[in-house]
């Protein structure tokens, strides 16, 4: 069988603690389930390498990423002495761009065994996606700044939403519910306030659902969006949202059911022309570096979600059960309340995904 070819990114801050306990989780499953390998370590993408060379990566990233099946990310944005719009743009944003990886794909999920900061959910209320449009809209450098440093100062910040853009989004996110029994979009929107984009948006996914009448929509303005998450996690079932709103609404969902340490994302290229990237949500959380104590879940179940976009159905099912038994009755991070460190968690998945 041909390998998988995996780039692995550790990045910055406790990306470099979570990535040893994916990559040990990944080498279980494909043991298990006879997959070939064949991960590249790469230490660039980091603010390490910028500070040793003046850029976040080498001038052909691209050639020596380009025949890879996937990239497995850590996390990017420290130490402070790099900007975080310098670690991003050069690093992230690049990789989602250039691969054209225009959906961020991520779930979010209550499980047996954490405690919901939400009074009366139990797991099976909570169980949706977000899918995020990953390579325009609110995120561009487009604009300028006018008369800076004096009162007359002006800063402008323009947004991207193209048709074609949308509509791929719009796809993804409308199949991806009429695959699911519960058959329901919900669209992030703020079509009140942002008056040209916004209705625009929602237009483009009003032509959507016309192909999909099944499915039952509802558009929600982004503030009470916000809001329900937390009041009523249980009416979600797939939400389409653009790049800012999805990125917010991603955090505060894993937010709701625990711990933000859960989150996994792809950024995906879903004909794979380009590799696709799979990170946790999570950042490079400086507060908690070098104690050993972060969540490894969100890496490894990012892992999982790999696996399954190449292919891998059964080794993707064999990690999440794993996921879940640990989480249930094994040693957990101090995130959940427990007193593991990243290591044993990883070992603990490790081991119920060889069982
Ligand atoms: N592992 C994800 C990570 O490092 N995220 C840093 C971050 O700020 N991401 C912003 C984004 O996803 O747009």
């Amino acid at each position: 069988m041909k390998p998988l070819k995996i780039a692995s990114i550790p990045g910055d801050g406790i990306g470099q603690e979570v990535m040893p306990e994916g990559l040990r989780v990944l080498h279980a499953a494909a043991e298990r389930f006879g997959i070939a390998l064949d991960i590249t370590p790469i230490e660039w993408a980091s603010c390490d390498h910028y500070l040793k060379t003046g850029q976040m990566m080498p001038d052909d990233w691209k050639q020596q990423l380009q025949g890879m099946d996937a990239v497995y990310f850590g996390a990017v944005g420290w130490p402070a002495t790099v900007p975080d719009h310098i670690s991003l743009w050069g690093s992230l944003l690049k990789f989602r761009r250039e691969f054209d990886q225009y959906i961020n794909l991520r779930p979010v999920r209550l499980f047996e065994g954490v405690p919901c900061p939400l009074a009366g959910r139990k797991p099976g209320d909570i169980d949706f996606f977000v899918v995020r449009e990953n390579t325009e809209g609110e995120y561009t450098n487009l604009g300028g700044k006018l008369y800076e440093g004096t009162e007359r100062e002006i800063v402008i910040q323009e947004s991207v939403f193209s048709r074609h853009g949308t509509d791929r989004v719009m796809k993804y996110a409308f199949e991806l519910a009429q695959s699911r029994p519960r058959k329901k979009i919900t669209v992030a929107t703020k079509s009140n306030g942002i008056a040209i984009s916004m209705p625009w948006w929602d237009g483009r996914a009003d032509a959507m659902h016309a192909g999909y009448p099944e499915l039952a929509m509802d558009k929600q303005h982004i503030d009470i969006l916000c809001a329900r998450f937390v009041l009523q996690p249980d009416r979600f079932d797939v939400v389409v949202a653009s790049n800012l709103f999805g990125d917010i609404l991603s955090d505060l969902g894993p937010a709701c059911t625990g711990t933000i340490g859960l989150a996994p994302s792809g950024n995906l290229n879903p004909e794979r022309k380009f590799p696709s990237l799979f990170e946790p949500v999570h950042g490079s959380a400086p507060d908690i570096f070098g104690k050993g104590i972060a969540n490894p879940v969100a890496m490894i179940w990012s892992g999982a979600m790999m696996l399954q976009f190449l292919g891998h159905q059964e080794a993707h099912d064999a990690i999440l059960r794993a996921i879940e038994a640990t989480l249930r009755d094994g040693p957990r991070t101090p995130d959940l309340g427990g007193k593991a460190s990243t290591a044993e968690v990883g070992a603990a998945i490790e081991a119920a995904v060889r069982k």
